[in-house]
């Protein structure tokens, strides 16, 4: 039995590096590694399945998928909890992290795998955690074959030609209106780091190590800057503020992208897949989106809908959600 858990993920995942911070907040003893040829065969021997990142407990057992590995974590470690105490500012904060996993991967993935700029960044840093040190050559035929590989999957995420704007515009209004809340304010919902922090920043995070993502941040948004740099290493600066402090600069976040694109769309997803439907299309904001259905993130819907139904019923919630255009998506 070791002392500390044993966190295999690469810098280039969000969601890796969304648990990294997220056990470094919690100050639960962890060791990061990244998983390369040196360590495939460790991760190999715990990961049921090939993603990232891989918990491995301290007493041997591999934990995946990032959203139960954090309500395990809060679980076992209740101090500096990361679920603010009113029940408004809650659920809005697990349906932020929820939106953060699901929509905000699409800003991420399209951002980083859509410009040829972009490519060569994500792609030339990713060849050079995997390809042995000083050979020029391998490095650039593994980042040849990586961004071969990753432009031919963006369309998994919906990126395409004709969502491409679509996905952008949301990217560049949600920096906007996240800006504006970080004015004053340490973290999404007050002095300390939620969910929702660790889900949305994951994504943000690794959209700005990205040169078009960088820039677009770095010109016109120094608040969310600072929050991007704050959260590698969250740290309690004060306590949760209450929904009526939060809302005036919040609830529009959550309209225009939780209410207005993601739940849409969400729904659209699950039903297609329902159905077995290859390709779907759905109004978000007045444009066409299609893309091919995503399996995980009907999954991911029955989850914080779960997660809603826990609550068994909260007027107030329920009419922040329903001016959000969320309530109907939640209740299904
Ligand atoms: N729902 C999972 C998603 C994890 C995920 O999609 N990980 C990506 C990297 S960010 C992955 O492992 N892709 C396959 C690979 O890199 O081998 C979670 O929350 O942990």
């Amino acid at each position: 039995m070791s002392d500390h858990y044993r966190i295999y993920g690469v810098e280039l995942s969000p969601f890796s590096v969304k648990i990294r911070s997220y056990f470094r907040y919690k100050q639960i003893p962890h060791e990061w590694i990244v998983r390369n040829s040196e360590t495939m065969a460790d991760y190999q021997k715990y990961a049921k399945i090939p993603i990232i990142p891989l918990v491995v407990t301290p007493d041997e057992k591999g934990l995946q998928d990032s959203t139960p590995i954090m309500d395990a974590m809060e679980a076992l470690y209740p101090e500096r909890s990361t679920h603010p105490d009113e029940p408004i500012s809650k659920f809005v904060s697990l349906l932020l992290e929820e939106f953060g996993d699901e929509w905000g991967n699409k800003w991420m993935f399209h951002l980083r795998w859509a410009r040829e700029e972009d490519r060569l960044s994500a792609g030339g840093r990713i060849a050079a955690t995997m390809a042995p040190k000083g050979n020029e050559e391998a490095r650039l035929a593994i980042r040849k074959q990586i961004i071969e590989r990753m432009t031919g999957r963006v369309f998994f995420v919906g990126s395409s030609e004709v969502t491409a704007p679509q996905i952008e515009e949301s990217f560049q209004e949600a920096v906007e209106l996240l800006d504006i809340h970080f004015a004053n304010r340490a973290y999404l919902f007050g002095g300390r780091p939620s969910f929702a922090d660790f889900g949305l920043w994951g994504q943000i995070y690794n959209a700005w190590t990205d040169p078009t993502g960088a820039a677009w941040i770095e010109s016109s948004a120094p608040n969310l800057l600072d929050w991007i740099h704050r959260m590698l290493w969250p740290t309690a600066e004060g306590e949760f503020e209450s929904w009526t402090d939060l809302e005036a600069t919040l609830a529009p976040f959550l309209k225009s992208q939780v209410g207005d694109l993601f739940c849409p769309w969400t729904l659209a997803n699950a039903t297609a897949m329902a159905a077995g439907d290859e390709e779907f299309s759905v109004e978000l904001a007045g444009k066409t989106f299609t893309q091919q259905p995503q399996k995980y993130h009907a999954k991911s819907l029955i989850a914080i809908r779960k997660r809603y139904a826990e609550i068994g019923g909260n007027g107030e919630l329920d009419a922040v959600l329903e001016s959000a255009g969320c309530l109907a998506a939640m209740r299904g």
